[in-house]
């Protein structure tokens, strides 16, 4: 280990927090072993061998979007062939489906309807507690919640408390992308800024909510945009403790309009997820997001900071509309034999971190 390393193992060892300098000495680091062993110390401490999954669905009601993000080619405007909009109808017989499979989340996002109301979302949630009561509902990124305020004219925490009680459990850690100025004049100027994300997340926090926090990296940022928005992420949690996850999501740039860059390597994956284990030492969690890393990188990263897979999935569409090679689900079986083979114990959480215990 170099010595800027070796002073950093030095203080996660002894719980120290690493500050910015630090954070930047990971990034300008490729010794993955190095980095993996601090994040390791780091994961076990908090986690032990465990390795959390979940069953769930992910439920896109929508790809209409007016917002137009380089990196996305999900959203689509409404005259596009690829646009659609799921019926109500449909969306049961999926809830339907999943909670016969033993879901325990649905993790429902859209895209920037212009025509929906927030009737409509509401309605959206109330009929996914009715097909299945007993189904945590993780919904809407901060993009969507602040989207909702301006076209209904309420508050923030209006809007929250109103999708509160039509069942909202959670919100999912999506819409962060990258939380500077520079990166987000370049590849989302048309989405709401940093401050507005974090202050969504501060306010549905402050109600109680919990949420989770994401960074799509392996586009045009660069290391000094990763440190910024990790500094935000964590400066916030310490305020609030409401975030349960940070998910760092590698960017698929295949069909989309960045097409021209590379994909993150599988070293890449893995020194994300190291270095956020490292740096946000206040987040109990840090996924990875097998659907976007791929499954083997996702194994490896059990041992290299994550203590958390995400979970069966069974329809993505944001990523494979970018033209992701990932399955769009996982069986429940497999997420399981994956994490016994890194030699991790498998436990299936729900949605808040609950143990889920199954008769055999
Ligand atoms: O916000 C869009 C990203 C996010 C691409 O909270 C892309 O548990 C890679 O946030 N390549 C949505 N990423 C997904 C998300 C998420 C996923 C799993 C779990 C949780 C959670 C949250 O996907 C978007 C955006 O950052 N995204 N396009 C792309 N081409």
């Amino acid at each position: 280990m170099d010595a800027a390393l070796q002073s950093i193992h030095e203080k996660v060892q002894n719980e120290q927090r690493i500050d910015a300098d630090d954070c930047r000495a990971l990034f300008a680091s490729n010794d993955l072993l190095a980095l993996g062993r601090i994040a390791n110390l780091a994961r076990e401490r908090k986690n032990g061998n465990r390795a959390f999954y979940n069953i769930n669905r992910h439920i896109n009601y929508s790809n209409v979007c007016y917002v137009d993000c380089k990196f996305c080619e999900f959203g689509q405007p409404k005259s596009s062939p690829k646009a659609y909009e799921l019926s109500m109808s449909e969306m049961e017989r999926m809830g339907r489906e999943a909670a016969a499979q033993g879901a325990t989340e649905f993790h429902i996002v859209g895209g920037l309807h212009p025509d929906l109301k927030l009737d409509y979302y509401e309605n959206l949630l109330r009929t996914f507690k009715s097909v299945a009561p007993g189904v945590h509902l993780k919904a809407f990124t901060a993009v969507e919640i602040d989207y909702f305020a301006k076209i209904s004219r309420l508050s923030v925490e209006e809007v929250l408390k109103r999708l509160i009680a039509a069942g909202l459990g959670s919100m999912p850690g999506g819409g962060a992308e990258v939380m500077t100025e520079r990166v987000r004049k370049l590849v989302f100027p048309n989405k709401i800024g940093a401050e507005r994300w974090l202050e969504i997340h501060r306010i549905a926090h402050g109600l109680g909510l919990r949420s989770n926090a994401t960074l799509l990296y392996g586009h045009v940022e660069n290391d000094e945009d990763k440190v910024v928005h990790l500094q935000k992420l964590r400066d916030l949690q310490d305020e609030t403790g409401g975030f349960q996850t940070f998910i760092p999501l590698s960017f698929v740039p295949y069909d989309t309009q960045l097409a021209h860059l590379p994909p993150p390597t599988g070293l890449s994956d893995l020194k994300h997820i190291a270095i956020s284990r490292i740096f946000l030492d206040n987040f109990a969690h840090v996924k990875v997001y097998w659907i976007m890393t791929g499954i083997k990188v996702a194994q490896l990263a059990l041992n290299f900071g994550a203590d958390d897979i995400d979970g069966t999935v069974m329809q993505e569409r944001i990523v494979h509309m970018a033209g992701a090679e990932t399955p769009e689900g996982l069986h429940v079986d497999e997420l399981v034999k994956l994490i016994r083979e890194a030699g991790r114990e498998p436990v299936e959480r729900d949605t808040l971190y609950n143990i889920v215990s199954r008769a055999a």
